[in-house]
This record gives C-alpha cells, sequence and structure tokens, in this order.
C-alpha cells in the first residue's frame, strides 16, 4: 500500500506512534509518507520507503492566525495525485481528521477516491477537542472518517459520551518496539554513583501530567531511602517544577535531562517510574517504561488501568493522592525481590503490547477502508 500519515512531529506520543508505525509500515514493504509541517524527530528519511513532504504555512500580514488546515488540506491533496497514495491516516483528530476531510472532497470533485483513517489519540478527545470552539469540527469530522480507532477503551468510551459519534470506534493500543530496548548491564553508575535507587519520570511537563506531585512523591520517598530522580522532557511547568525542586532543597537529588534522546537507556536502567497525569488516554510512557523492566506508579484515570495492573506491574492511585503513590513506591523499591519481580512482571504485561501484534491490526483496518471505498 502507499499511505500518507499525518501526525504532529514534536516530542509527544501521538506523533511517537505515528512515526513508529510508519517505520513498521516501511520495514514491511509499504511505501510510507509522512506529511507534516516539519520532520518528525523520531523519523530517519533514510530509511528505504519513506518519504517526508513538509507542509509549509504561507504568511500575510493579514493573518493574525495562519491558515495551516488549509495549507494541510493543500499538501495531502497535493501528495496523494503525485504519490499516488492509497489512504491517508491521521492521528489527532484536530485539526487532522478535519483538514482530511477537505482533502477527500477535494480529491473527490477531481474523480479520486481515497479513505481516511483517523486514531484519536487522547487530549483530541478529553481536553481540547470537546471545547465548544472545536466540538462541532471534531464531530463532524470524526463521524466523515472512513475509519475511527482509539488507543484505548476507556478513551473510545469517552468520545462516545462528549460527542454525537455515530461511526463505529476500534480500539487499537499503543505498541511497543522491543528492538529499541538494551537490558545488558546499564551504566546506572552515572546518575547513582552509589547504588541509589533509580525514580524517572517522563513527559511534556503540560499541568494534565501533574508533574509537581513527582516532586511530592519523590521528597517523601528520601525520607525512608537512597534515590536519584531523573525527570525527562520540557514544557510549560518545568520552570515551576526546578523551583520547588529548590525550595524542597532537592537540587542535588533531582536531574533534568530535557529532551534527551536516550529514554529507551534510561528506562532501562531505572527502578520505578512515575506517571501521577490528570487524564491519560493511555499512557504510552507508562508503557514505555514497563518494556524496559520498570514497574510503575501511575493514577488510576483514562486508560492507564488498562496498561499498568495494580499489584502486579506496579500500583494505581487516585489523582493528587500523593501520600499513597509515595507509599506504595517504597513498599516496591525497599523489598528487593518485591522489586525483581515486579520488573519482570512489567516486561511480561509489556510484552502484549508488542508491534509485531498491533501492525496487522492497523494493516486490515486499512484494507477495510479501502474496500469501503471502492463499493
Ligand atoms: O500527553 C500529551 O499531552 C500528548 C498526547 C499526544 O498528542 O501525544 O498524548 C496522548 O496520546 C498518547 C499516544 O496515544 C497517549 O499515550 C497519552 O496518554 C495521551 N495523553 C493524554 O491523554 C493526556
Amino acid at each position: 500500500m502507499n499511505i500518507g500519515i499525518v501526525c504532529y512531529p514534536t516530542y509527544g506520543g501521538s506523533g511517537v506512534v505515528a512515526t513508529e508505525l510508519g517505520k513498521s509500515l516501511a520495514d514491511k514493504g509499504h511505501k510510507v509518507h509522512f506529511i507534516t509541517y516539519s520532520q518528525p524527530v523520531r523519523l530517519n528519511i533514510f530509511e528505504p520507503n519513506i518519504y517526508y513532504h513538509e507542509v509549509s504555512v504561507a504568511s500575510y500580514p493579514l493573518f493574525e492566525y495562519q491558515p495551516y488546515e488549509l495549507a494541510l488540506s493543500s499538501k495531502m491533496v497535493d501528495t496523494v495525485i503525485k504519490e499516488k497514495i492509497d489512504l491517508l491516516h491521521v492521528h489527532y483528530a484536530i485539526p487532522h481528521a478535519y483538514a482530511a476531510h477537505s482533502a477527500k472532497l477535494i480529491l473527490a470533485s477531481q474523480g479520486i477516491h481515497i479513505p481516511v483513517v483517523t486514531t484519536l489519540h487522547g487530549t483530541d478527545i478529553t481536553l481540547v477537542g470537546k471545547h465548544p470552539s472545536y466540538k462541532p469540527a471534531v464531530t463532524f469530522s470524526i463521524n466523515e472518517s472512513d475509519i475511527v480507532t482509539s488507543v484505548s477503551e476507556s478513551l473510545k468510551k469517552d468520545t462516545l459520551e462528549f460527542f454525537d459519534v455515530k461511526k463505529e470506534i476500534h480500539v487499537v493500543p499503543n505498541f511497543i518496539d522491543f528492538s529499541f530496548y538494551d537490558y545488558q548491564e546499564p551504566c546506572s553508575k552515572v546518575f547513582a554513583p552509589n547504588g541509589e535507587k533509580i525514580v524517572t519520570h517522563i513527559s511534556n511537563f503540560r499541568p494534565v501530567k501533574r508533574v509537581q506531585d513527582v516532586v511530592s512523591v519523590f521528597s517523601k520517598l528520601c525520607d525512608t531511602l537512597d534515590a536519584k530522580l531523573l525527570m525527562i522532557g520540557d514544557g510549560p511547568e518545568l520552570e515551576n517544577v526546578e523551583k520547588m525542586v529548590g525550595e524542597l532543597g532537592l537540587t542535588e537529588r533531582v536531574l533534568f535531562l530535557g529532551k534527551t534522546k536516550d529514554v529507551e537507556k534510561i528506562l532501562c536502567m531505572s527502578d520505578l517510574f512515575i506517571l501521577p497525569s490528570e487524564t491519560e488516554s493511555f499512557g504510552l510512557a507508562a508503557l514505555e517504561a514497563m518494556a524496559a523492566k520498570t514497574p510503575v506508579i501511575s493514577t488510576n484515570t483514562g486508560g492507564l488501568p488498562e496498561v499498568n495492573v495494580q499489584g502486579v506491574t506496579g500500583y494505581l492511585s487516585d489523582v493528587g493522592d500523593v501520600e499513597d503513590m509515595a507509599n506504595k513506591a517504597s513498599s516496591i523499591l525497599l523489598d528487593e525481590g518485591k522489586l525483581a519481580e515486579f520488573k519482570e512482571n512489567a516486561y511480561k504485561r509489556a510484552k502484549e503490547f508488542d508491534i509485531e501484534a498491533i501492525v496487522p491490526v492497523y494493516e486490515a483496518l486499512y484494507i477495510k477502508a479501502l474496500e469501503g471505498v471502492k463499493n
């Protein structure tokens, strides 16, 4: 197949999922065209069957806001025609599903019929999508997609609750490419020279991630054990979190590693991962930690219970209950036997989300979408 993928190219779960899916499809012999406003961070354009088409938005003094959707639709139309693309798969509904629908109508007016597959990722539904400024357009573009997928049962339920969606929603969970993980002798000494336990958090530091709760949990943990906290990522709350770390006197124990490219390596040397989000449709970062044999302390919100299993791969607490998270975290970290058991459990659970099992599900949905357009 000749597949067009539209996603956000920046750091963030939806862009990572779209890019890894595209790379895997390309490995299987499909031609994969990424249509985005900059090169996705995890994309190597020198790999066979991968093509990158940049969307450029022409500016004009009259515009207070650049019409990105128009530029994206136009790029989709041009690319579909030039590259003979069979199908468009858009990740994150806003504005991608809407722009794809416009592209589809423009192409149909020229006798080209192309299906659109939309994958809902989370905040496009739970946070941004349901805002009155976007809701009618999001509802319409979901209903107009040929195939709709969501990354968890919880997100499917939220979509049906918040929007008047008539379309069937297929749940296709996020996945892990295990070839990125190297479990051999991670050199944890760099961060924990005295054998301290390593606690890790990764996110885009948006308010929804409640990163301050990570610091509160870690601060309580430090009362009972020697540990280091590795903070990975960047975003609007970073400054506030750095300030909090200073005020709590934890500067020596907390390392901010920014947008490191060595996420899998760092996860493989971690003993515990903390994800205290307000809402999380899936929690790809938690799954990545589990793939690296790292147990997870998370909230019990959204799709997280579909990934992290209570008392098996880690623990789940109510949003904001830092006391409970800290107690559960120390119950794992202070007991070597339990830690070893949870590490193995986390890995086994992550194996259920192996990319090898999930990509064929998308391929089957693509075939279904193409058959729908033919009939
Ligand atoms: O978490 C974010 O703010 C980023 C967002 C995205 O666009 O990447 O993440 C969402 O999609 C991920 C991939 O499907 C999910 O793993 C995240 O749980 C989801 N984030 C939220 O629901 C907050």
